[in-house]
Protein backbone atom coordinates (compact mmCIF):
# COMPACT_ATOMS: atom_id res chain seq x y z
CA UNK A 1 0.00 0.00 0.00
CA UNK A 2 1.36 3.37 -0.57
CA UNK A 3 1.29 5.73 2.08
CA UNK A 4 -1.10 8.90 1.79
CA UNK A 5 0.77 12.12 0.77
CA UNK A 6 0.72 15.71 1.86
CA UNK A 7 -1.35 18.24 -0.26
CA UNK A 8 2.14 19.78 -0.57
CA UNK A 9 3.63 16.50 -1.79
CA UNK A 10 0.92 15.68 -3.88
CA UNK A 11 1.37 19.27 -5.87
CA UNK A 12 5.44 19.13 -6.26
CA UNK A 13 4.32 15.35 -7.92
CA UNK A 14 1.80 17.39 -10.06
CA UNK A 15 4.09 19.78 -11.14
CA UNK A 16 6.73 17.69 -11.86
CA UNK A 17 4.98 15.66 -14.24
CA UNK A 18 1.33 16.66 -15.11
CA UNK A 19 0.23 18.72 -18.16
CA UNK A 20 -3.04 20.48 -17.28
CA UNK A 21 -5.52 21.02 -19.59
CA UNK A 22 -6.02 24.42 -21.39
CA UNK A 23 -3.74 26.14 -18.42
CA UNK A 24 -0.84 27.91 -18.40
CA UNK A 25 1.51 25.49 -16.95
CA UNK A 26 4.34 27.27 -15.50
CA UNK A 27 1.90 29.85 -13.54
CA UNK A 28 -0.40 27.03 -12.31
CA UNK A 29 2.73 24.89 -11.06
CA UNK A 30 3.97 28.24 -9.07
CA UNK A 31 0.44 28.49 -7.46
CA UNK A 32 -0.45 25.08 -7.02
CA UNK A 33 -3.16 22.86 -7.80
CA UNK A 34 -6.49 22.44 -5.83
CA UNK A 35 -6.65 18.37 -5.69
CA UNK A 36 -10.29 17.21 -4.88
CA UNK A 37 -10.15 14.04 -3.25
CA UNK A 38 -13.99 12.79 -2.85
CA UNK A 39 -17.47 13.74 -3.56
CA UNK A 40 -21.06 13.23 -2.65
CA UNK A 41 -24.21 15.31 -3.91
CA UNK A 42 -23.26 18.46 -4.97
CA UNK A 43 -20.20 18.96 -2.38
CA UNK A 44 -16.54 18.08 -3.48
CA UNK A 45 -14.04 17.96 -0.11
CA UNK A 46 -10.25 19.11 -1.17
CA UNK A 47 -6.59 17.30 0.45
CA UNK A 48 -7.29 19.93 3.10
CA UNK A 49 -10.50 18.76 3.99
CA UNK A 50 -12.46 22.19 2.75
CA UNK A 51 -15.71 21.30 1.28
CA UNK A 52 -16.70 22.86 -1.74
CA UNK A 53 -19.82 23.61 -3.49
CA UNK A 54 -19.57 22.11 -6.90
CA UNK A 55 -21.44 24.97 -8.59
CA UNK A 56 -20.18 23.48 -12.06
CA UNK A 57 -21.18 19.78 -12.14
CA UNK A 58 -17.68 19.09 -12.42
CA UNK A 59 -17.21 20.11 -16.39
CA UNK A 60 -21.11 20.59 -16.44
CA UNK A 61 -21.91 16.85 -16.31
CA UNK A 62 -22.47 15.25 -12.94
CA UNK A 63 -25.85 15.65 -13.01
CA UNK A 64 -27.40 13.41 -10.97
CA UNK A 65 -25.00 14.45 -8.35
CA UNK A 66 -21.60 12.33 -7.07
CA UNK A 67 -22.08 9.34 -5.13
CA UNK A 68 -24.61 7.37 -7.10
CA UNK A 69 -23.89 3.69 -5.51
CA UNK A 70 -26.42 2.53 -8.53
CA UNK A 71 -23.82 3.69 -11.25
CA UNK A 72 -20.79 2.09 -9.62
CA UNK A 73 -22.40 -0.95 -9.15
CA UNK A 74 -23.73 -1.14 -12.35
CA UNK A 75 -20.37 -0.35 -13.92
CA UNK A 76 -18.69 -2.84 -11.59
CA UNK A 77 -20.97 -5.75 -12.60
CA UNK A 78 -20.43 -4.78 -16.45
CA UNK A 79 -16.58 -5.19 -15.98
CA UNK A 80 -16.71 -8.47 -14.27
CA UNK A 81 -19.19 -9.61 -16.91
CA UNK A 82 -18.10 -8.27 -20.26
CA UNK A 83 -15.25 -5.53 -19.58
CA UNK A 84 -14.55 -4.86 -23.24
CA UNK A 85 -15.58 -5.65 -26.14
CA UNK A 86 -15.75 -3.77 -29.69
CA UNK A 87 -18.83 -2.58 -32.39
CA UNK A 88 -16.56 -2.92 -35.33
CA UNK A 89 -16.81 -6.22 -37.57
CA UNK A 90 -20.52 -6.98 -37.15
CA UNK A 91 -20.27 -7.74 -33.48
CA UNK A 92 -22.37 -5.77 -30.65
CA UNK A 93 -22.84 -6.28 -26.82
CA UNK A 94 -25.88 -5.80 -24.73
CA UNK A 95 -25.00 -2.83 -22.87
CA UNK A 96 -24.79 -0.90 -26.33
CA UNK A 97 -28.15 -2.57 -27.84
CA UNK A 98 -30.09 -1.30 -24.71
CA UNK A 99 -28.22 2.15 -24.69
CA UNK A 100 -29.18 2.86 -28.13
CA UNK A 101 -32.83 1.75 -28.04
CA UNK A 102 -33.23 3.75 -24.81
CA UNK A 103 -31.52 6.89 -26.06
CA UNK A 104 -34.04 6.65 -29.14
CA UNK A 105 -36.92 6.63 -26.70
CA UNK A 106 -35.64 9.84 -25.14
CA UNK A 107 -34.34 11.85 -27.43
CA UNK A 108 -37.26 13.51 -30.32
CA UNK A 109 -39.15 11.09 -32.24
CA UNK A 110 -36.93 12.06 -35.62
CA UNK A 111 -33.94 10.48 -33.88
CA UNK A 112 -33.54 6.49 -33.57
CA UNK A 113 -30.63 5.90 -34.62
CA UNK A 114 -26.64 5.92 -32.40
CA UNK A 115 -23.27 6.48 -33.50
CA UNK A 116 -21.19 6.11 -29.75
CA UNK A 117 -17.71 7.41 -29.47
CA UNK A 118 -16.22 8.27 -26.15
CA UNK A 119 -16.29 12.24 -26.53
CA UNK A 120 -18.16 15.33 -27.17
CA UNK A 121 -14.70 16.13 -29.07
CA UNK A 122 -15.06 12.87 -30.93
CA UNK A 123 -18.41 12.96 -31.54
CA UNK A 124 -17.93 16.06 -33.63
CA UNK A 125 -15.27 15.45 -35.48
CA UNK A 126 -18.03 12.01 -36.09
CA UNK A 127 -20.44 14.76 -37.10
CA UNK A 128 -18.17 16.30 -39.70
CA UNK A 129 -17.33 13.16 -41.69
CA UNK A 130 -20.87 12.29 -41.75
CA UNK A 131 -22.38 15.51 -43.13
CA UNK A 132 -19.61 15.51 -45.82
CA UNK A 133 -20.48 11.30 -46.49
CA UNK A 134 -24.28 12.03 -46.46
CA UNK A 135 -23.82 14.84 -49.22
CA UNK A 136 -21.00 12.18 -51.45
CA UNK A 137 -24.18 9.56 -51.44
CA UNK A 138 -26.49 12.52 -52.24
CA UNK A 139 -23.90 12.99 -55.01
CA UNK A 140 -23.42 16.48 -53.44
CA UNK A 141 -19.92 16.93 -52.88
CA UNK A 142 -19.52 20.22 -53.35
CA UNK A 143 -21.99 20.85 -49.87
CA UNK A 144 -19.55 20.46 -47.66
CA UNK A 145 -19.01 23.48 -45.68
CA UNK A 146 -20.32 23.67 -42.10
CA UNK A 147 -21.67 27.25 -40.70
CA UNK A 148 -20.77 27.20 -36.90
CA UNK A 149 -20.52 30.51 -34.46
CA UNK A 150 -17.72 32.64 -33.34
CA UNK A 151 -17.29 31.83 -29.57
CA UNK A 152 -19.21 28.23 -30.36
CA UNK A 153 -17.43 25.38 -28.61
CA UNK A 154 -17.33 22.29 -29.82
CA UNK A 155 -14.50 20.26 -28.53
CA UNK A 156 -10.28 20.15 -28.42
CA UNK A 157 -9.42 18.31 -31.29
CA UNK A 158 -8.18 19.84 -34.31
CA UNK A 159 -11.33 19.06 -36.34
CA UNK A 160 -13.69 20.14 -33.49
CA UNK A 161 -11.15 22.58 -32.64
CA UNK A 162 -11.89 23.97 -35.93
CA UNK A 163 -15.59 23.69 -35.89
CA UNK A 164 -16.19 25.65 -32.45
CA UNK A 165 -14.97 29.53 -32.29
CA UNK A 166 -12.84 30.08 -29.89
CA UNK A 167 -10.03 32.07 -31.60
CA UNK A 168 -7.48 31.48 -28.67
CA UNK A 169 -7.36 27.86 -29.90
CA UNK A 170 -7.29 28.58 -33.60
CA UNK A 171 -4.07 30.70 -33.00
CA UNK A 172 -2.54 27.51 -31.82
CA UNK A 173 -3.02 25.16 -34.34
CA UNK A 174 -3.83 24.32 -38.16
CA UNK A 175 -7.14 24.58 -38.78
CA UNK A 176 -9.19 22.39 -40.86
CA UNK A 177 -11.22 24.07 -44.61
CA UNK A 178 -14.78 24.58 -44.98
CA UNK A 179 -15.91 25.72 -41.56
CA UNK A 180 -17.50 29.66 -41.87
CA UNK A 181 -18.24 31.41 -38.87
CA UNK A 182 -21.25 33.91 -38.05
CA UNK A 183 -22.19 36.06 -35.39
CA UNK A 184 -23.03 35.01 -32.27
CA UNK A 185 -26.29 35.69 -30.53
CA UNK A 186 -25.20 37.71 -27.07
CA UNK A 187 -27.09 40.60 -26.97
CA UNK A 188 -25.15 41.93 -23.61
CA UNK A 189 -22.00 41.36 -25.48
CA UNK A 190 -22.83 42.50 -29.45
CA UNK A 191 -25.95 44.19 -29.50
CA UNK A 192 -26.08 47.75 -31.32
CA UNK A 193 -26.96 50.80 -28.87
CA UNK A 194 -30.56 51.38 -29.03
CA UNK A 195 -31.38 48.20 -30.26
CA UNK A 196 -34.18 45.64 -29.00
CA UNK A 197 -33.22 41.97 -28.03
CA UNK A 198 -36.26 40.94 -30.46
CA UNK A 199 -34.38 42.86 -33.14
CA UNK A 200 -30.84 41.74 -32.14
CA UNK A 201 -31.89 37.62 -32.22
CA UNK A 202 -33.57 38.42 -35.82
CA UNK A 203 -30.36 40.03 -37.03
CA UNK A 204 -27.74 37.32 -36.20
CA UNK A 205 -30.50 34.55 -37.42
CA UNK A 206 -30.73 36.21 -40.43
CA UNK A 207 -26.66 36.64 -40.67
CA UNK A 208 -27.17 32.70 -41.30
CA UNK A 209 -29.71 33.26 -44.32
CA UNK A 210 -27.21 36.10 -45.41
CA UNK A 211 -23.98 33.32 -45.28
CA UNK A 212 -25.93 30.45 -46.91
CA UNK A 213 -27.41 32.69 -49.87
CA UNK A 214 -23.66 34.81 -50.38
CA UNK A 215 -22.12 31.00 -50.54
CA UNK A 216 -24.52 29.42 -52.60
CA UNK A 217 -26.50 26.60 -51.06
CA UNK A 218 -25.37 24.16 -53.06
CA UNK A 219 -21.81 24.47 -51.05
CA UNK A 220 -23.46 24.75 -47.56
CA UNK A 221 -23.71 21.21 -45.47
CA UNK A 222 -24.72 22.15 -42.16
CA UNK A 223 -25.62 24.87 -39.32
CA UNK A 224 -23.93 23.83 -35.63
CA UNK A 225 -25.14 25.04 -32.93
CA UNK A 226 -25.42 24.80 -28.99
CA UNK A 227 -29.07 25.49 -27.87
CA UNK A 228 -27.72 28.01 -25.02
CA UNK A 229 -23.47 28.73 -25.64
CA UNK A 230 -21.99 27.09 -22.47
CA UNK A 231 -17.71 27.62 -22.22
CA UNK A 232 -18.52 30.66 -24.78
CA UNK A 233 -20.13 32.11 -21.05
CA UNK A 234 -23.59 31.12 -21.35
CA UNK A 235 -24.92 32.67 -23.96
CA UNK A 236 -28.92 32.52 -24.10
CA UNK A 237 -30.59 33.97 -27.36
CA UNK A 238 -33.07 36.73 -27.24
CA UNK A 239 -36.19 34.95 -27.92
CA UNK A 240 -36.50 35.62 -31.21
CA UNK A 241 -33.21 34.02 -32.71
CA UNK A 242 -34.11 30.00 -32.43
CA UNK A 243 -37.91 30.27 -34.14
CA UNK A 244 -35.75 32.27 -37.25
CA UNK A 245 -32.85 30.12 -37.12
CA UNK A 246 -35.60 27.15 -37.26
CA UNK A 247 -37.38 29.30 -40.36
CA UNK A 248 -33.99 29.78 -42.11
CA UNK A 249 -32.67 25.50 -41.84
CA UNK A 250 -36.22 24.34 -42.87
CA UNK A 251 -36.47 26.30 -46.13
CA UNK A 252 -32.71 25.65 -46.99
CA UNK A 253 -31.46 22.00 -48.25
CA UNK A 254 -28.89 21.76 -45.19
CA UNK A 255 -28.35 19.93 -42.35
CA UNK A 256 -28.96 21.09 -38.52
CA UNK A 257 -26.90 20.40 -36.06
CA UNK A 258 -27.54 20.94 -32.34
CA UNK A 259 -24.40 20.52 -29.88
CA UNK A 260 -26.29 19.20 -26.77
CA UNK A 261 -23.21 18.36 -25.25
CA UNK A 262 -23.72 21.10 -22.08
CA UNK A 263 -27.59 21.48 -22.73
CA UNK A 264 -28.82 17.84 -23.10
CA UNK A 265 -29.60 15.51 -20.81
CA UNK A 266 -31.91 17.76 -18.23
CA UNK A 267 -29.72 21.13 -18.23
CA UNK A 268 -32.48 23.27 -19.72
CA UNK A 269 -35.66 21.66 -17.97
CA UNK A 270 -36.47 19.44 -21.36
CA UNK A 271 -34.41 16.53 -21.80
CA UNK A 272 -32.83 18.25 -24.85
CA UNK A 273 -31.92 22.27 -25.43
CA UNK A 274 -33.86 22.12 -28.93
CA UNK A 275 -37.11 21.14 -26.73
CA UNK A 276 -36.96 23.82 -24.46
CA UNK A 277 -35.92 26.31 -27.93
CA UNK A 278 -38.41 24.89 -30.52
CA UNK A 279 -36.00 23.45 -33.15
CA UNK A 280 -36.09 20.76 -35.37
CA UNK A 281 -32.68 18.74 -35.57
CA UNK A 282 -30.71 16.59 -37.95
CA UNK A 283 -28.31 15.54 -35.72
CA UNK A 284 -28.10 15.99 -31.91
CA UNK A 285 -24.61 15.85 -30.13
CA UNK A 286 -24.09 14.24 -26.66
CA UNK A 287 -21.71 13.50 -24.14
CA UNK A 288 -21.49 14.75 -20.53
CA UNK A 289 -24.66 14.14 -19.10
CA UNK A 290 -25.18 11.10 -20.75
CA UNK A 291 -23.33 9.12 -18.11
CA UNK A 292 -23.43 12.25 -15.56
CA UNK A 293 -19.54 11.92 -15.82
CA UNK A 294 -19.08 8.72 -14.01
CA UNK A 295 -17.61 7.15 -17.37
CA UNK A 296 -16.60 8.70 -20.75
CA UNK A 297 -18.90 8.72 -23.50
CA UNK A 298 -20.48 10.38 -26.48
CA UNK A 299 -23.15 9.71 -29.19
CA UNK A 300 -24.14 11.35 -32.33
CA UNK A 301 -28.05 10.64 -33.00
CA UNK A 302 -28.99 10.98 -36.55
CA UNK A 303 -32.38 12.00 -37.65
CA UNK A 304 -34.16 9.02 -39.95
CA UNK A 305 -34.09 11.10 -43.31
CA UNK A 306 -30.47 11.25 -42.53
CA UNK A 307 -29.99 7.35 -41.70
CA UNK A 308 -31.89 6.58 -44.56
CA UNK A 309 -29.00 7.83 -46.50
CA UNK A 310 -26.31 6.68 -44.63
CA UNK A 311 -27.50 3.38 -44.99
CA UNK A 312 -27.94 3.23 -48.66
CA UNK A 313 -23.90 4.77 -49.02
CA UNK A 314 -22.08 1.61 -47.89
CA UNK A 315 -19.52 1.36 -45.22
CA UNK A 316 -18.60 4.65 -43.32
CA UNK A 317 -15.41 4.14 -42.46
CA UNK A 318 -14.70 6.35 -38.89
CA UNK A 319 -14.86 4.36 -35.88
CA UNK A 320 -13.03 4.28 -32.22
CA UNK A 321 -12.16 1.76 -30.23
CA UNK A 322 -14.29 2.49 -27.12
CA UNK A 323 -17.20 3.37 -29.43
CA UNK A 324 -19.98 2.09 -27.60
CA UNK A 325 -17.55 0.88 -24.50
CA UNK A 326 -19.77 -1.84 -22.35
CA UNK A 327 -19.01 -0.55 -19.09
CA UNK A 328 -19.38 3.39 -20.07
CA UNK A 329 -22.80 1.94 -21.49
CA UNK A 330 -23.77 0.38 -18.53
CA UNK A 331 -22.95 3.76 -16.48
CA UNK A 332 -25.07 5.39 -19.02
CA UNK A 333 -28.27 3.59 -18.27
CA UNK A 334 -27.96 3.15 -14.50
CA UNK A 335 -27.60 7.16 -15.29
CA UNK A 336 -30.96 7.72 -17.16
CA UNK A 337 -32.68 5.15 -15.00
CA UNK A 338 -31.93 7.47 -12.27
CA UNK A 339 -32.69 10.37 -14.28
CA UNK A 340 -36.29 8.78 -15.43
CA UNK A 341 -37.01 7.74 -11.10
CA UNK A 342 -35.94 10.80 -9.87
CA UNK A 343 -38.03 13.06 -12.67
CA UNK A 344 -34.79 15.13 -12.57
CA UNK A 345 -35.71 16.84 -15.49
CA UNK A 346 -39.26 17.78 -14.60
CA UNK A 347 -37.42 18.94 -11.32
CA UNK A 348 -35.48 21.18 -13.57
CA UNK A 349 -38.57 22.53 -15.18
CA UNK A 350 -40.81 22.79 -12.29
CA UNK A 351 -38.86 23.10 -8.80
CA UNK A 352 -35.47 23.73 -8.79
CA UNK A 353 -35.28 25.42 -11.90
CA UNK A 354 -37.89 28.11 -10.92
CA UNK A 355 -36.07 28.01 -7.23
CA UNK A 356 -32.83 29.13 -7.75
CA UNK A 357 -33.88 31.50 -11.30
CA UNK A 358 -35.74 33.30 -8.64
CA UNK A 359 -32.52 34.07 -6.36
CA UNK A 360 -30.13 34.49 -9.23
CA UNK A 361 -32.68 37.18 -11.32
CA UNK A 362 -32.70 39.05 -7.89
CA UNK A 363 -28.62 39.22 -8.42
CA UNK A 364 -29.32 41.73 -11.23
CA UNK A 365 -29.75 44.18 -8.53
CA UNK A 366 -26.27 44.13 -7.23
CA UNK A 367 -23.95 47.15 -8.35
CA UNK A 368 -21.93 44.77 -10.33
CA UNK A 369 -23.87 42.43 -12.47
CA UNK A 370 -25.51 43.69 -15.84
CA UNK A 371 -27.70 40.86 -16.36
CA UNK A 372 -28.65 37.46 -14.32
CA UNK A 373 -29.83 35.39 -17.10
CA UNK A 374 -30.52 31.43 -16.09
CA UNK A 375 -32.49 28.49 -18.15
CA UNK A 376 -32.78 25.03 -16.31
CA UNK A 377 -29.96 24.99 -14.16
CA UNK A 378 -27.13 26.78 -16.38
CA UNK A 379 -27.10 30.35 -15.78
CA UNK A 380 -24.22 33.73 -15.97
CA UNK A 381 -23.90 36.59 -13.94
CA UNK A 382 -22.45 39.53 -16.33
CA UNK A 383 -19.96 41.99 -14.45
CA UNK A 384 -19.71 45.77 -15.31
CA UNK A 385 -19.13 48.68 -14.56
CA UNK A 386 -21.57 50.59 -15.76
CA UNK A 387 -25.00 48.65 -16.39
CA UNK A 388 -27.03 51.74 -18.23
CA UNK A 389 -24.20 51.46 -20.64
CA UNK A 390 -23.71 47.85 -20.97
CA UNK A 391 -19.84 48.72 -20.77
CA UNK A 392 -16.73 46.71 -20.39
CA UNK A 393 -14.37 46.49 -17.56
CA UNK A 394 -10.95 48.35 -19.18
CA UNK A 395 -8.65 44.69 -19.49
CA UNK A 396 -11.27 42.06 -19.89
CA UNK A 397 -10.97 39.21 -18.17
CA UNK A 398 -9.64 40.80 -15.37
CA UNK A 399 -12.43 41.01 -12.81
CA UNK A 400 -14.24 37.87 -13.84
CA UNK A 401 -11.21 35.98 -12.78
CA UNK A 402 -11.11 38.30 -9.56
CA UNK A 403 -13.96 37.01 -8.68
CA UNK A 404 -14.10 33.61 -9.73
CA UNK A 405 -10.72 33.59 -7.09
CA UNK A 406 -12.94 35.32 -4.29
CA UNK A 407 -15.18 32.11 -5.47
CA UNK A 408 -13.03 29.85 -4.86
CA UNK A 409 -12.21 31.13 -1.55
CA UNK A 410 -15.57 31.22 -0.31
CA UNK A 411 -15.30 27.26 -1.22
CA UNK A 412 -17.91 27.57 -4.30
CA UNK A 413 -16.69 26.57 -7.47
CA UNK A 414 -18.06 29.17 -10.31
CA UNK A 415 -16.40 29.80 -13.50
CA UNK A 416 -15.32 33.52 -15.25
CA UNK A 417 -15.51 33.51 -19.05
CA UNK A 418 -14.27 37.21 -19.93
CA UNK A 419 -16.01 39.28 -17.36
CA UNK A 420 -19.17 36.78 -16.53
CA UNK A 421 -19.65 34.27 -13.98
CA UNK A 422 -21.13 30.98 -14.71
CA UNK A 423 -22.92 28.11 -13.33
CA UNK A 424 -24.07 24.63 -14.30
CA UNK A 425 -24.73 23.32 -10.78
CA UNK A 426 -26.05 19.14 -10.32
CA UNK A 427 -29.90 18.58 -10.95
CA UNK A 428 -29.99 17.08 -7.80
CA UNK A 429 -29.31 20.55 -5.91
CA UNK A 430 -31.61 21.00 -2.79
CA UNK A 431 -33.62 24.57 -2.06
CA UNK A 432 -31.24 25.05 0.93
CA UNK A 433 -28.57 24.68 -1.29
CA UNK A 434 -29.63 27.50 -3.50
CA UNK A 435 -29.65 29.59 -0.90
CA UNK A 436 -25.96 28.54 -0.14
CA UNK A 437 -24.74 28.66 -3.37
CA UNK A 438 -26.49 32.49 -4.34
CA UNK A 439 -24.93 33.74 -0.41
CA UNK A 440 -21.73 33.05 -1.23
CA UNK A 441 -22.45 34.31 -4.60
CA UNK A 442 -23.39 37.56 -3.14
CA UNK A 443 -20.27 37.53 -0.64
CA UNK A 444 -18.10 37.27 -3.77
CA UNK A 445 -19.33 39.96 -5.22
CA UNK A 446 -19.40 41.99 -2.33
CA UNK A 447 -15.63 41.42 -1.98
CA UNK A 448 -14.78 41.74 -5.76
CA UNK A 449 -16.86 44.73 -5.90
CA UNK A 450 -14.69 46.56 -3.03
CA UNK A 451 -11.31 45.37 -4.62
CA UNK A 452 -12.84 46.87 -8.25
CA UNK A 453 -13.35 50.16 -5.90
CA UNK A 454 -9.81 49.75 -4.72
CA UNK A 455 -8.22 49.83 -8.27
CA UNK A 456 -10.74 52.81 -9.22
CA UNK A 457 -12.40 50.09 -11.82
CA UNK A 458 -15.55 50.98 -10.48
CA UNK A 459 -17.19 53.77 -8.36
N1 LIG B 1 -19.52 20.43 -27.40
C1 LIG B 1 -19.84 21.24 -26.38
C2 LIG B 1 -21.06 22.09 -26.49
C3 LIG B 1 -19.07 21.24 -25.22
O1 LIG B 1 -19.39 22.04 -24.21
C4 LIG B 1 -17.65 19.59 -26.26
C5 LIG B 1 -18.46 19.62 -27.36
C6 LIG B 1 -16.46 18.66 -26.26
O2 LIG B 1 -16.64 17.62 -25.37
P1 LIG B 1 -15.38 16.81 -24.78
O3 LIG B 1 -16.04 15.64 -24.12
O4 LIG B 1 -14.53 16.39 -25.90
O5 LIG B 1 -14.66 17.75 -23.83
C7 LIG B 1 -17.94 20.39 -25.15
C8 LIG B 1 -17.06 20.33 -23.94
C9 LIG B 1 -15.27 24.85 -20.25
C10 LIG B 1 -15.19 23.52 -20.88
O6 LIG B 1 -14.22 25.40 -19.91
C11 LIG B 1 -16.25 23.07 -21.63
C12 LIG B 1 -16.14 21.83 -22.26
C13 LIG B 1 -14.99 21.05 -22.12
C14 LIG B 1 -13.95 21.53 -21.36
C15 LIG B 1 -14.03 22.77 -20.74
O7 LIG B 1 -16.37 25.38 -20.08
N2 LIG B 1 -17.18 21.43 -23.07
Amino acid sequence: MTLPKSTAELRALDAAHHLHPFSDMKALNEEGSRIVVKAEGVWLTDSDGNRILDGMSGLWCVNVGYGREEIVEAVAAQLRELPYYNTFFKTTHRPAIELSAKLAELTPPQFNKVFFTGSGSESNDTVIKLVRRFFQIKEKPEKKIIISRRNAYHGSTVAAGSLGGMAPMHGQSAVIPDILHIAQPYFWGEARQGETPEEFGLRTARALEATIDAMGEDRIAAFIAEPIQGAGGVIIPPASYWPEVARICRERDILFISDEVICGFGRTGNWFGCETFGTEPDILVMAKGITSGYMPLGGVMVADRVAEVLLEGGDFNHGYTYSGHPAACAAALANLAIMQREDLVGRVANDVGPYLKARWSALAEHPLVGEAPMTGLVGALELTPDKAGRTKFPDVGKAGTLARDFSFKNNLVMRAVRDRLIIAPPLIISHEECDELVARVRKTLDETFAELKRWGWVR
